[in-house]
């Protein structure tokens, strides 16, 4: 039990192992529709490398051999909606939770308890121990997030598919993804098609481009919602918008279309803040989305309006925030939003502009991007073939070693709602390069997300370094960093 990562809140080892075989079977109670699909990817995650049929059926219906017990327990709120109490004995297993999605996180442990093969998609020989002992499990933060730029350069839905698998593994729940930028847009909107007709070929460096349907979008907000992810879908405002620029020209002030962009400059690009189409535009566009978007928030950007006077920007926030209000969700923007009246409910995302203070003093909650720590298109080190550096080089122990708590002058520790790893994908292109830039990085912000204060660099390095064979088994195509002794 001691290669967990993120680390438990506490774990208890004691002596033996329960050993997976093929007579073991999957329990669940209450048999509820939530509970039967943990079960379920629980199930499908042992099948491949194990061989064995592990069914799973209701907990009082009798069977012989040894169970893996899952049982929500609704006398345990202090596990609260994300919590799970795990006991391993030799001769059985049982992890409870007060919810599914506590559920689910003990699956992700149970998981990580296993040997790497474990990961692998073919059958492999065992055997297959589950070290005895009891955890008791609760995340630190409500908000653990990752982002992912699709605009910049376009992932498949296969591709998000995966990131979203990977995420889960460490115990993430929320995908934000950045649909629209000034290189790209990136959902189907019907009331304006334009935008990905047009808006939808282009990405950095002239490639080819892509969009999701509306019907692409509801599958992968499923494939998360499967997996105990909100998808927060960002549609980026007032600036970042030359896609939407170039496919409707009416949209700019002049009436006259701007030219595709595929470079990597940003902060040239605005809607027009005084023209009552921007709002219609806007109205219609997070209508849909909203509609198409069952989880609670819709970030509407807001960062690096360069070419947008302070006093439009703030008028154009607080329209846009009551459109969102009408839309039934609540405003999720880049920190910049704090410099105008927010309303309650807000979130801010702090980055590195310096607005989160002004966010939080209105009574926003905050969420943590520090660039220095949770960019994860920045490079390793200067020898990284991907990626950035203009807020330097994030090794993985950066990305780890940092306090929450500490990280924003200004800001009360109360005011934290949580912690996102962002993805921007100027320099990304492949499914591997999403992956080689966020691992091995994304399980330590994962870490910082979910496990209580006093990081130990020392201790983590040691456990990372056990998740080597594991990420290897998934087929994660990790960077071997050299701050770990890879086993
Ligand atoms: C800053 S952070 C940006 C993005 C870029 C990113 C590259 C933020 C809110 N804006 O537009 O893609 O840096 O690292």
């Amino acid at each position: 039990m001691h290669a967990l990562i993120p680390q438990p809140h506490s774990v208890e080892p004691a002596a033996g192992a329960f050993v997976l075989t093929a007579e073991t079977s999957i329990t669940v109670s209450p048999a509820t529709p939530a509970v039967t699909a943990v079960a379920e990817h629980l199930a499908a995650h042992l099948r491949p490398a194990t061989g064995f049929a592990l069914p799973v059926r209701p907990a009082e219906v009798a069977a012989a051999g040894p169970v893996l017990a899952l049982a929500l327990d609704p006398a345990d709120d202090a596990l609260g909606a994300e919590g799970y109490a795990l006991a391993v004995a030799p001769d059985s297993v049982r992890l409870s939770a007060h919810a599914p999605a506590g559920l689910f996180y003990g699956v992700q442990t149970l998981r990580q308890l296993l040997p790497p093969d474990i990961e692998s998609a073919a059958p492999q020989a065992g055997p297959w121990p589950l070290p005895a002992g009891r955890i008791r499990d609760v995340p630190r933060f409500a908000w653990r997030g990752l982002m992912l730029d699709v605009a910049r350069h376009f992932f498949p839905v296969a591709d998000v598919q995966r990131v979203i698998d990977l995420a889960a593994a460490y115990k993430l729940n929320r995908l934000h993804l950045h649909l629209t930028d000034d290189q790209g847009w990136r959902i189907d909107i019907a009331s304006w098609p334009e935008l990905a007709h047009a808006g939808g070929q282009t990405a950095v460096g002239g490639g080819p481009g892509g969009t999701y349907t509306q019907a692409d979008y509801a599958a992968l907000v499923a494939y998360a919602a499967a997996r105990h992810i909100t998808v927060v879908p960002e549609i980026d405002l007032p600036g970042h918008t030359n896609a939407a620029l170039a496919a409707y020209p009416e949209l700019n002030a002049d009436g006259r279309p701007r030219p595709p962009y595929t470079g990597i400059e940003v902060g040239f690009s605005s809607l027009a803040i005084d023209n009552e189409l921007t709002y219609r535009f806007i109205d219609d566009v997070i209508g849909e989305l909203a509609a198409l978007t069952p989880g609670d928030y819709l970030h509407i950007g807001g960062d690096e309006a360069l070419t947008t006077a302070k006093e439009d920007y703030i008028r154009f926030i607080e329209r846009v925030a009551a459109i969102v209000r009408a839309h039934g969700k609540r405003m999720v923007g880049w920190e910049e939003i704090g410099q105008a009246r927010l309303e309650p409910g807000a979130i801010a995302q702090h980055w590195a502009s310096g607005h989160a203070a002004a966010a939080a003093a209105q009574g926003a909650q905050v969420i943590l991007s520090p660039v220095s720590r949770v960019y994860l298109d920045m490079k390793y080190n200067a020898a990284t073939p991907l990626g950035l550096a203009w807020a330097g080089h994030i090794s993985v122990r950066a990305a780890y070693d940092w306090e929450p708590a500490t990280q924003l002058a200004g800001v009360a520790a109360a005011r934290l709602l949580g912690v996102e790893a962002a993805l921007w994908s100027e320099t990304l292109t492949t499914r591997a390069d999403i992956e080689f830039m966020l691992f091995p990085r994304l399980p330590g912000v994962a870490e910082v997300a979910w496990s209580a204060a006093g990081r130990d660099w020392e201790a983590y390095r040691a456990r990372l370094a056990a998740h080597g064979p594991r990420l290897a088994a998934m087929g994660v195509d990790f960077y071997r960093a050299e701050e770990i002794d890879w086993a």
